[in-house]
């Protein structure tokens, strides 16, 4: 029982230390094997900034650990090998679910993520994407 008690407390020490301490969202992501991990909340993304590869497909494991239904939308953005939820690179997750956008970058630039249900782009629910 010490030993898995112990074990939590490292993994949740690396979590806060890899993810800029958690609820700040000024968390900066890279992929790690092609997934990153993104949670959504009232009111932001964590991490707010993501860098992913030029030309490499990515996969966004897009979970809900907030009380409303939120998404994420990336716009402006030229991609291939799309699987979303819509058309477009959109994935949406009830509160405590989550779901996977896969896409592959056709160009590098910096592009802004947000939720698109009404009110929650305005309360912080944006972040930055930046392809290279
Ligand atoms: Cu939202």
């Amino acid at each position: 029982m010490r030993t898995v008690t112990g074990f939590f407390l490292v993994a949740a020490a690396v979590l806060a230390a890899c993810s800029g301490g958690g609820r700040s969202g000024s968390g900066v992501a890279t992929p790690k094997a092609g997934v990153v991990e993104v949670t959504a909340f009232e009111w932001g993304f964590e991490p707010e900034t993501i860098t992913i590869p030029l030309a490499e497909s990515v996969r966004f494991a897009f979970s809900n650990d907030g009380e409303a239904l939120h998404n994420l939308e990336i716009d402006d953005l030229d991609a291939d090998g799309i699987e979303s939820d819509g058309s477009g690179l959109f994935v949406e997750a009830s509160p405590g679910e989550g779901s996977t956008l896969v896409f592959t970058p056709n160009e590098s630039g910096e592009f802004e993520f947000y939720c698109t249900i009404s009110g929650h782009r305005g309360r912080g629910m944006v972040g930055t994407l930046i392809v290279r």
